[in-house]
């Protein structure tokens, strides 16, 4: 059976529960007392995927603003990119947004995004309406699915739509077009060129 491995980083404000979707997905746990990460760190799961296993190579980036220029680092030859927002904090979202548009600027082109509204189990507290994050998901054609690290929802499913969506290796390069168009096309962006 073929091996893929493809890089995926995580991206979004600091506590909004990306180590604890990455934990979920890795370990199957929970740690309400997790540590904010510095810098980023790195786990791998392989998943089947139809005929192929897919090896996720995962960088979990560092929200904290101290640790915000490292990103890049991490975005670079990434195939997919899952940007976190915590559904209770509305500030969350927007950074959400400026994440979406670095990637548009410097990420590579065909990335695919997922973006995850995670701490579903804290409906109560809601500030983002599901509608809202999945409309604006839908206008930039990313994957969007509401996640509870805590409570195991939607965490497979969100990696399981990110190997979906990653152009398969034998389809040619006209078909392999499943990914995420971020990226202008080369006649707009010389606007901004000075
Ligand atoms: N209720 C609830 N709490 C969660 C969930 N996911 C994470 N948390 C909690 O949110 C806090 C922050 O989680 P982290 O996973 O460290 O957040 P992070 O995005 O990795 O933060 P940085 O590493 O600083 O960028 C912790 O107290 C977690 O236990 C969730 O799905 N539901
Ligand atoms: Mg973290």
């Amino acid at each position: 059976m073929a091996l893929r491995e493809l890089k995926v980083c995580l991206l979004g404000d600091t506590g909004v529960g990306k180590s604890s979707i990455v934990w979920r997905f890795v370990e199957d746990s929970f740690d309400p007392n997790i540590n904010p990460t510095i810098g980023a760190s790195f786990m791998t799961k392989t998943v089947q995927y139809q005929s192929e296993l897919h090896k996720f190579l995962i960088w979990d980036t560092a929200g904290q603003e101290r640790f915000r220029a490292l990103a890049p680092m991490y975005y670079r030859g990434s195939a997919a990119a899952i940007i976190v927002y915590d559904i209770t904090k509305e500030e969350a979202f927007q950074t959400l947004k400026n994440w979406v548009k670095e990637l548009r600027q410097h990420g590579p082109p065909n990335i695919v995004v997922a973006i995850a509204g995670n701490k579903c189990d804290l409906n109560d507290a809601r500030e983002v309406l599901e509608k809202d994050a999945k409309d604006y998901a839908d206008s930039i054609h990313a994957i969007f699915v509401e996640t509870s690290a805590k409570n195991a929802i939607n965490i497979n499913e969100l990696f399981a739509e990110i190997s979906r969506r990653i152009p398969t290796t034998d389809s040619n390069p006209g078909s392999s077009n499943k990914g995420f168009k971020l990226r202008k096309q080369p006649s707009e962006t010389k606007r901004n060129c000075c």
